[in-house]
Formats: C-alpha cells, sequence, structure tokens
C-alpha cells in the first residue's frame, strides 16, 4: 500500500493507528487481527516475573528460557501473584485451540488462550514484538520494550508442517532439535520424517535389526549414515511435543525401498539382496508385492511406529514407484491401509496413493506442479473422491531443497527455481480443481537432503522459504500480500542473525 512508501509511517499494510516513530510490529505470520495501542510500551527489566497459570503447559519456562539468555535477568516463573511488571500466561474459554489473544499494557503482558498449545503460539509472537537481540545466546544491551498492542490471532490450516529428509543424509538428534526450534518459531505444528529411502534406514525396529545397522550405514555420497534408536526417536517425539509439534513418521514404500531390499535378502522377489545405494536416483526400487513377508515387516515396523509416536498420523510415502506396476501398486495400497489402521492410526501418504483403496481419514500430500485441471492432478481428485484431506506440497513452491536461482550451490531445479516469492504467492485453496478450502488440510515445507549436509545447509534452504509457507498455513487469505510480507520477513533478519541461522539473503527482500 502507499502507507509504505511514506517516511516514518508503519511499513505495514494495516491502518495507521500507531503514533509516528512507532513501528508497526512485522511478525510472521501475519496475525488475525494487531491493534496497536498508541504511546504505550511495555519494558521487560531485572525485576519482571513471568506468571503461568496452572494448565499453561511449557509456554512459560520456553519463553523464559529464551529470554534469560539474551536479557541476563531472573524472570521467575510462578503461577500466581502480582499484576505489576509482569508477563502473564492463562488459559481462558474464550479461545479454542491454537487461537490466542495477547495485550501489551504499560505494566503488563498478557497472553491468554483456550489451550495451553494455544498460549505457545502466543509466545512466538511475543517473541518477535521484543528486540531482535533477544534472540541471541549470550547476555546483550536491552532495553527490552515491547510494542503497545493487542492481538487476537488463530490459524487458517490444522496442518502447518515441514519435512526433514534424513534418509539421504542422516542428521543426529541435536540437529532435528534445533531445527525444530526454528519451526516453532514460526508456528509450525507438524515435523514430517522421512524416516527411509533407497539410500538409508533410520529408525531401529526390534527384530529386524539389519535394517538400521546396514540399511543405516550409509547416505548419499557414501558417509556413514546413522539411525536412531528407539529412545532417540522417543527423544524427538518428546521434544516436539514440548513445543506443541507433532511428529508424523514416514516409511516410504513400495519404492525407495533399496535400503531395505539390501539389508535382507528375502524382501527381493528374486531371494537376493542388492548393494547399498548412495547416489540420487529416485525410482529403481520396490517391495516384493507378492511376498507375505513385505506385510509382516510393514506390520511389524508401523506397529512399533505407532506405539512411539503419540500423533494420529503414519506416512506410508507411496511416491515415484516406477519399478511398480500400477496393478501392484493399487495392492499394496489395498493392503498397506488397514495395517495402519489396525494400530490405530490415520494413513498418510504422497499424492499417488489416490490411486488405491484409502482408509477412511487418510491424507493425501499433493507434491507435483500440475494445477488445473492437469493430468497431474488427476491423482490427488481421486484420493478427495474417497473422502481423503489435502496437505498442499507443490514441488515449485514449497520444496525447500530447490534451488533459489541458478547461482544457488546446494538443492536441485527438476521442479524450477523457487525464489521467495514464489513459495509465498500462491493459495493452497486455488491451486488444484476440486481441491477446495475444505478439503485441504493444510500446507507442508519438505527439505529432500539429496544436497543438504549441514546445518548452515538446512538453514539457507529453510529460511527464508519456511516461514512464507508457514504463513500460508497460518494466516487469513485476505492478509497476506507479497508487497507487505517482504517488508516483515526483512524484520527477521536480525533475528536470524542473532540466531545464528544463516539464511539466504534473497535480493527480492529489502533486508536491513
Ligand atoms: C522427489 S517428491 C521425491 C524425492 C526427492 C525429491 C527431490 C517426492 C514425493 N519424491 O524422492 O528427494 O523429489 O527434490
Amino acid at each position: 500500500t502507499a502507507l509504505a512508501c511514506v517516511p516514518g509511517a508503519p511499513a505495514t499494510a494495516r491502518p495507521a493507528t500507531a503514533t509516528p516513530h512507532v513501528a508497526a510490529p512485522r511478525l510472521v505470520p501475519e496475525p488475525s487481527s494487531v491493534r496497536a495501542v498508541p504511546g504505550v510500551t511495555f519494558t521487560l527489566t531485572r525485576a519482571t516475573r513471568i506468571v503461568a497459570r496452572p494448565g499453561s503447559g511449557t509456554a512459560g519456562t520456553y519463553l523464559a528460557g529464551i529470554l534469560r539468555r539474551s536479557t541476563g535477568y531472573r524472570l521467575p516463573v510462578v503461577a500466581g501473584g502480582a499484576a505489576h511488571d509482569v508477563i502473564s500466561l492463562a488459559l481462558s474459554g474464550r479461545e479454542q485451540g491454537e487461537a490466542y489473544r495477547l495485550a501489551v499494557s504499560r505494566t503488563s503482558v498478557r497472553l491468554e488462550a483456550g489451550t495451553a498449545e494455544g498460549l505457545f503460539r502466543g509466545v512466538q509472537t511475543l517473541r518477535q514484538l521484543l528486540p531482535p537481540a533477544v534472540e541471541a545466546s549470550t547476555v546483550q544491551r536491552g532495553p527490552w520494550t515491547v510494542p503497545g498492542v493487542r492481538v487476537e490471532d488463530s490459524p487458517r490450516f490444522a496442518w502447518r508442517g515441514t519435512m526433514l529428509d534424513v534418509a539421504r543424509h542422516f542428521f543426529t538428534v541435536g540437529q532435528v532439535e534445533r531445527y525444530i526450534d526454528l519451526a516453532a518459531l514460526y508456528k509450525i505444528n507438524t515435523l514430517h520424517l522421512h524416516l527411509s529411502d533407497d539410500q538409508g534406514w533410520r529408525i531401529a525396529i526390534d527384530g529386524w535389526p539389519r535394517l538400521a545397522s546396514y540399511g543405516g550405514s550409509t547416505e548419499v555420497g557414501g558417509g556413514k549414515g546413522g539411525y536412531y534408536t528407539q529412545a532417540d526417536y522417543t527423544r524427538i517425539v518428546r521434544y516436539a511435543a514440548e513445543r506443541y509439534i507433532t511428529v508424523v513418521p514416514e516409511i516410504d514404500g513400495p519404492g525407495h525401498t533399496n535400503a531395505a531390499l539390501a539389508s535382507y535378502a528375502r524382501f527381493n522377489c528374486d531371494d537376493k539382496a542388492p548393494p547399498l545405494y548412495t547416489g540420487t536416483d529416485v525410482g529403481f526400487s520396490s517391495w516384493c508385492i507378492a511376498k507375505p513377508v513385505t506385510y509382516e515387516l510393514l506390520d511389524d515396523v508401523l506397529g512399533r511406529l505407532a506405539r512411539l509416536t503419540p500423533g494420529p498420523y503414519l506416512h506410508i510415502g507411496g511416491d515415484e514407484a516406477h519399478s511398480t506396476t500400477a496393478a501392484d501398486y493399487a495392492t499394496y495400497i489395498g493392503r498397506i491401509g488397514p495395517i495402519v489402521t489396525a494400530h490405530g492410526k490415520k494413513m498418510a501418504g504422497w499424492n499417488e496413493i489416490g490411486a488405491g483403496r484409502l482408509p477412511a481419514g487418510s491424507v493425501a500430500q499433493y507434491w507435483n506442479t500440475a494445477t488445473g485441471s492437469e493430468s497431474g492432478t488427476r491423482t490427488v481428485r481421486e484420493a478427495v473422491a474417497q473422502g481423503a484431506k489435502v496437505v498442499m506440497s507443490p514441488a515449485n513452491r514449497a520444496y525447500l531443497d530447490m534451488k533459489y536461482d541458478e547461482n544457488t550451490r546446494l538443492g536441485q531445479d527438476w521442479a524450477g527455481l523457487v525464489e521467495v516469492r514464489d513459495a509465498y504467492d500462491w493459495d493452497p485453496a486455488s491451486l488444484v480443481d476440486g481441491v477446495t478450502e475444505k478439503d485441504v488440510l493444510g500446507v507442508e515445507a519438505p527439505l529432500w537432503s539429496e544436497t543438504i549436509v549441514t546445518d548452515d545447509d538446512i538453514d539457507y534452504m529453510a529460511f527464508p522459504r519456511l516461514p512464507a509457507i508457514a504463513e500460508i498455513g497460518w494466516s487469513p487469505r485476505a492478509a497476506r500480500a507479497w508487497s507487505d510480507f517482504r517488508l516483515r520477513l526483512a524484520a527477521q533478519g536480525p533475528r536470524w542473525s542473532a540466531l545464528s541461522v544463516n539464511y539466504y539473503r534473497s535480493p527480492q527482500v529489502p533486508w536491513p
């Protein structure tokens, strides 16, 4: 809007209720409603206390953990008391689910929500209202001011995810936890872990020890790979849960199964184990559809994961099964669905699963680049026709492993180059004919790791595109505009610097 061009005016598209020289808050994702309270600021001091009322879960201690490191203040978390110089977190009957409201006055910051999860989402907004240095891991100089503001907020979609491919390159528990914290700042609530692929099997399964010990022993490029013990996986699940993030584990099949096929000769139709694979081709492997052992294995694996995973979904992959006939593929989906259901979970899978018979409550994750009624949209429509919901991850918009431009050192370009604006400027409810708002469960940004090795690599590809996808998932359609988003994104740059996030300084964004 024109406002953004007026010096001294708030650089966002909101009404100019803020007093001059007090910039409107620059939040990502944009809340449903933000009203500035002119002339008011709250200042966090050495004496500030965090009042976390009963039922507020981890939100208070999580906030304290962040604020203590950078402010050096004690910031005790207490259950009640003082009305002044406090940040208070309380449950209220006015909101539900992830919704929250935040009110900043001269003497207090008041956060309320219907659930602990809602309070946790609200804490992320409060972090972004504080100066960027609040994100540092060492003590910084204040003042620690929060602009006077009233925020009312709730998410547009229930599933706001990111996927980490720990199969092509293995990432340690610590690396996954670091990524969880960065995602939490943008109100991501789902972590999809791609636990198996041709290049590696990454989770120990009782009774099938060679899956992890041999199938997990390498990765793309021939490095030493790795796998999670069940205790490791449980640590990740718990760490995510403390941030109100649901883990969705994926065991891919019938394609993308070479690491498992290499681990046990009897999984193969010809009883011969192929060698381990460290390249980046796709589509060459398949479970043996006719063999009972395939389903004995899947029952054990999915049963184990169901018991270790509190969330409602098991992701069964189903993508790019180019070495499985169409008839075998349909047979396979028809058999794996009831296995997932028998273990008390709902089935998620890539959009191809729409070609098979889906159990009630299934989720199809759309990764194709086709739009409208193009042929590549057929399977997701078939899934919707069976009552499935859709998570949108179109590769040319939502894939974090696509290069930004032709100079990007990391990543791939088979789905095109994906600059920040490409990642942001689309809508999940109007991409595919027959997949409308009511069919869309949410959005997800997958980070495939053929070229991704270090934390710096993860950061570079995820930031700033993960926040773009997170906003698509959270903010009301009407609140989203690229011209405004790029300014709010720019304000995140100093926060990422304080967090030591190696982000991509896109030329589309006016970084400070
Ligand atoms: C396609 S998209 C894949 C992955 C690759 C990715 C690389 C999909 C469901 N499968 O196996 O890692 O492209 O961009």
